[in-house]
């Protein structure tokens, strides 16, 4: 398959020039047709910022919700109809900020969905404060001081919680990504990928060659299937390193410890509505 059956025809593109999102959004179609996924069985959730824009850029089926909200949007859809391709996409704020409750409750439910996060280290479509991920003394004109805060390490968090797949790319290196990219969506369980990007308008700290000097490639001497070995690559700090940090392949997903899929795989999508069952049910509650 080519990556072209996922271009979305002559559309507006809104994003600056040099924008790492370019990269992204040709990694990702190069993934996907690696893949064979066919846009119709895809379907991308995104909240809002300039990296959430990325599903209109494509042919698939989308789902722009709100702020922070991608991943309990993504893990219902996938529940619902567990056939469908499902990622939910956003920047470092969306998904580490205002999704940082649903980020970590998503990690231990496990759905079968890949999460893209386009981290910028900073709030790329209202020009310019902090995010979570935003390196001490970064100075914006809301952090008029510099960032004092501990960033949000999302990598060492997704380890801690025993998640399914954790990975880090950097969109600098667009073969490298397709590749991270394809294992994450091809996983099974919940797959995050932690993508660094450099934002050419608001972090002029965190460029292209900050993050070409400041990660490097995971080797083969990596195990990622031993947890305490991928907290300390996590949390790694002098070079951020790139690849597959953690892997924990044979976990049950969310879908699959339904109990309404026990006896019956037909997806809840296609299933009747028993109206008279829950009218049973809430009758059967009433007074208690
Ligand atoms: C509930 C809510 N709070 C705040 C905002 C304002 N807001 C829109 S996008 C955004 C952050 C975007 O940053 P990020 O997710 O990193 O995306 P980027 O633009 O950098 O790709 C914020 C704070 C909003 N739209 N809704
Ligand atoms: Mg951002």
């Amino acid at each position: 398959m080519e990556p072209k059956v996922f271009d979305a025809g002559d559309i507006d593109i809104a994003w600056c020039p040099g924008c790492g999102n370019f990269a992204i959004l040709d990694a990702l179609k190069q993934a996907l047709a690696k893949l064979g996924t066919k846009p119709e069985n895809l379907v991308i959730v995104s909240g809002i910022g300039q990296a959430a824009k990325i599903p209109h850029y494509l042919k698939c089926n989308v789902f722009h919700g709100l702020h922070g909200r991608t991943l309990p949007v993504a893990t219902a859809i996938r529940a619902t109809n567990p056939e469908l391709t499902v990622i939910a996409e956003g920047g470092d704020g969306d998904m580490y900020a205002e999704g940082g409750n649903h980020f970590l409750h998503a990690v231990r439910r496990n759905p079968n969905i890949t999460n893209i996060v386009h981290n910028n280290m900073v709030y790329g479509l209202t020009k310019g404060q902090a995010s979570p991920t935003s390196q001490i003394g970064f100075r914006t004109p809301a952090q008029v001081d510099g960032v004092f805060l501990e960033p949000f390490n999302p990598v060492a968090v997704a380890v801690s919680l025993d998640a399914s797949f954790v990975s880090r790319a950097f969109s600098g290196d667009i073969r490298q990504t397709s590749e991270i990219l394809a294992r994450a969506i091809s996983h099974k369980g919940y797959a995050l990928v932690d993508l660094l990007q450099p934002c050419t308008s608001f972090n002029r700290v965190q460029t292209h060659q900050w993050f070409k000097e400041n990660t490097y490639y995971l080797d083969d001497s990596h195990n990622p299937g031993d947890r305490v070995e991928a907290f300390k690559r996590a949390t790694e700090r002098e070079k951020l390193p790139l690849g597959i940090l953690y892997l924990h392949p044979d976990k049950p997903t969310f879908e699959e410890n339904l109990g309404v899929y026990r006896e019956d795989k037909d997806p809840l999508y296609r299933r009747k509505l028993r109206l008279e069952k829950l009218r049973a049910l809430i009758e059967s509650k009433r007074g208690l």
